[in-house]
């Protein structure tokens, strides 16, 4: 209990009978005591800190300097297939055909001189003909063989030039490409086809011993059938 009130309380209790003379002392003690009539309190703790205040923001500085330059990347994925390009020059390919051409002509022109170089040395030229002996003796079946194998046939002399040619050819006994196999006595070319010249030798055919079924032209271009396991030139003919 207060017996002595301070002096500033004693005053607002002055004040306050002034203006309620009805309320006593004690009254306004009690009135009082809570708002203003306590002692000073000490210091309170620290606020927390206050938001930025409302002031003009500094300028912007300058740009830094450049950092240092970074690690090289992985290789990227592929692109997209490219379309497909032109075709190679046509006029490199029309000189090629050109220079394949010009060989073709040299080797055409080549052969045909061979050609006639072989008929000169070996063969014999007649009409459209030419006949050809390697000088050797056979039975006819190796003749036939022979002739086929260098893609001609057995001499055939379709007339009295023919007939000489191959006499001057063969300088001896030759087959001739014609028989009497088939039908005795019905002498045939080998290529097919009954004889259109003939030039048998007196009393020929006559299909002699056994029987004779081949032909061949002796001395003087006459012919005569005889056997055809004997052995005998080889005379070929070829296209010219
Ligand atoms: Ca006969
Ligand atoms: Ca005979």
């Amino acid at each position: 209990m207060l017996l002595h009130p301070p002096l500033p309380v004693l005053l607002l209790c002055v004040l306050g009978m002034s203006a309620s003379k009805s309320q006593t002392c004690e009254d306004a003690l009690k009135s009082c005591s809570v708002i203003a009539c306590g002692r000073d309190g000490r210091d309170g703790p620290k606020g927390e800190k206050g938001d930025p205040g409302q002031g003009l923001r500094g300028l912007q500085g300058p740009p830094g300097k450049l950092g240092p330059p970074g690690n090289v990347g992985a290789p990227g994925s592929s692109g997209p297939k490219g379309q497909k390009g032109d075709r190679g020059d046509s006029k490199a390919i029309e000189a090629k055909v050109a220079t394949l051409e010009a060989e073709l002509r040299n080797l055409k022109s080549e052969l045909e001189h061979t050609k006639k170089l072989h008929a000169f040395s070996m063969g014999k030229r007649s009409g459209k003909k030419l006949f050809v002996t390697n000088h050797e003796k056979m039975p006819f079946s190796k003749v036939k063989a022979l002739c086929t194998e260098l893609r001609g046939t057995v001499a055939i002399p379709r007339n009295a030039e023919e007939n000489n040619a191959i006499r001057e050819v063969a300088k001896g006994v030759a087959f001739l490409g014609i028989t009497d196999e088939v039908t005795e006595g019905q002498f045939m070319y080998v290529t097919g086809g009954k004889l259109t010249y003939s030039n048998w030798k007196k009393n020929e055919p006559n299909d002699h011993g056994s029987g004779e079924d081949c032909v061949i032209i002796v001395d003087g271009g006459v012919w005569n059938d005889i056997s055809c396991q004997s052995s005998f030139l080889a005379v070929c003919e070829f296209p010219a």
